[in-house]
């Protein structure tokens, strides 16, 4: 079996004991390389300020080898907060709006890409297979064919791929689209992102879509496919069952006796629809009176990428937003919306959506939303809680027995919640078991052995 070599912006060291598990995904690849053996190379999330950066660092686990960089200062600031998190990101979440193009920042971000290129090749063998994660490493098979490599590079998008009118307001789309064709196998989250890669390729007259899965464009043939990712179903569930006694869990259940629990979980991002989500349940409150003193709704945001303005804004907005609703609409024995702002450990995170009669998760766009997967993996079979999800979140295509809404819609949103809250256990079971059932089969060992698959034989 050939050595597997991961590449992604950022890498999840090993657990030490004592740490809190890692997400399902890290599991996953750290399984996936462990069986084959191979590297795990990304940035360190360090600057080296305005110095060249130390050599790689290398720290080998098992049968793995972690292989660290850290960036410049104005590496980090052009490729990480410049072009990935202010074009990218907004671009293929389809916030026009949002994109704020520089060439400085287009120019660091195909030069970090060619830096983690000529870092990575050194530590190259002739059969290894490379899977190269996320939108901030796009160029990274252009560069390294460049230098001459023939391994057999696979791509994998987490977020979104938008349609092509929203895609080629992008100054260099052509660039990034040539850089994906240096590929072998380029994978999105659902058919719909798929689609749209493959539209924008022949309505631009730059590619044509073949029979099998194939396309060819800029004089290359590869493939493309969608691998919805999925969560460690099993364990989490787990974690769920196991929770009803750990302290925290205890606690916010004795806090919300003889209310329902609505729970929201995301990071704060524009994307992830916080403040539409916020309205909604406003207007549910306020259309259905009997619910008034019998709900909270919790709401878990920790604070990230806080050095980008919006991001700071947002968090005054949200702040704000759920401090005006709880004036309104609270009482002297009611804080109707809980605002958290802090990251919890997955076991407790679990017991939490066990607890909470609807899990809401309403983004105005999302790759997959692994949230609304945690949630459904958590619940109690004799008395599962309600998934309320926005259809423009990738788990929407797979999860058909959630409540789908659309999150523009608040006053729909709302009736939803209601829906919710009201739905009698014998239909709660039957849409929970579908999904359940899904999810452990669709789990994310499958989700990465299905695309490892591909890739070796692409
Ligand atoms: P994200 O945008 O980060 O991921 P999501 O898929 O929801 O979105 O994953 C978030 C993860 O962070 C979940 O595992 C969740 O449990 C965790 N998390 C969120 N809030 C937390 C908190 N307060 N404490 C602890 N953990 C918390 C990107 C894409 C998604 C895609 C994933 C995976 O944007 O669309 O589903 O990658 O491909």
């Amino acid at each position: 079996m050939s050595r597997l070599v991961v590449v992604s912006n950022r890498v999840t060291l090993p657990q030490k004991s004592g740490d809190a598990p890692a997400g399902g995904l890290a599991v996953a690849l750290q399984a996936a390389l462990e069986e084959r053996g191979g590297i795990w190379m990304g940035w360190s999330g360090k600057s080296s300020g305005a110095g060249e950066p130390a050599p790689l660092s290398l720290q080998e686990h098992g049968n793995i080898t972690y292989a660290l960089t850290d960036l410049t200062k104005t590496d980090v600031e052009e490729y990480y907060h410049g072009f990935a998190n202010r074009v990218l990101w907004p671009i293929c979440h389809y916030r026009l709006d949002l994109a704020e193009y520089g060439r400085k920042e287009m120019a660091g971000y195909f030069r970090v890409n060619r830096f983690f290129a000529h870092r990575l090749a050194p530590l190259l063998e002739e059969d290894d297979i490379i899977w190269v994660h996320d939108y901030h490493l796009i160029p990274l098979a252009a560069e390294l064919r460049q230098m001459g490599l023939k391994n057999r590079i696979g791509f994998f998008l987490h977020i979104p791929w938008p349609p092509a009118d929203v895609l080629f307001t992008m100054p260099v789309h052509e660039e990034i689209m040539r850089g994906l064709s240096h590929y072998d196998l380029v994978g999105f989250q659902t058919d719909h992102d798929l689609d749209n890669f493959g539209g924008g390729l022949v309505r631009e007259g730059i590619g044509e879509r073949l029979s099998e899965g194939k396309f060819t464009s800029y004089g290359r043939t590869f493939k493309g496919g969608f691998y919805s990712i999925g969560i460690e179903t099993a364990a989490f569930a787990e974690f769920a069952r196991n929770a009803a006694n750990n302290a925290i869990v205890r606690k916010a259940r004795q806090s919300v006796e003889g209310r329902d629990l609505i729970i929201g979980v995301d990071r704060l991002d524009y994307s992830k629809g916080i403040t539409q989500r916020i309205d909604a349940f406003e207007h549910f409150i306020k259309s259905n009176p009997g619910h008034h003193n019998r709900v909270t709704y919790l709401q878990i945001t920790p604070k990230s990428r806080s050095e980008v303005p919006e991001y700071e804004q947002m968090q005054r907005m949200v702040a704000e937003q759920a401090g005006r609703v709880n004036g309104a609409i609270g009482t002297v024995d009611w804080v109707p919306i809980r605002y958290i702002n802090r990251s919890i450990g997955r076991p407790v995170l679990a017991g939490l959506y066990r607890l909470a009669r609807i899990g809401l998760v309403t983004p105005l766009r999302d790759g997959m939303n692994l949230v609304a997967k945690e949630y459904v993996a958590a619940q109690d079979p004799e008395n599962p809680g309600v998934l309320v999800l926005s259809r423009f979140a990738g788990a929407a295509r797979e999860l058909r027995g959630a409540l789908l809404v659309n999150p523009y819609d608040i006053e729909g949103t709302a009736n939803a919640i209601a829906r919710g809250i009201n739905m009698p256990l014998e239909e709660r079971k039957e849409r929970w078991g579908r999904m359940m059932e899904h999810l452990l089969e669709h789990d994310v060992t499958r989700w990465c052995d299905d695309f490892l698959k591909d890739l070796t034989a692409a």
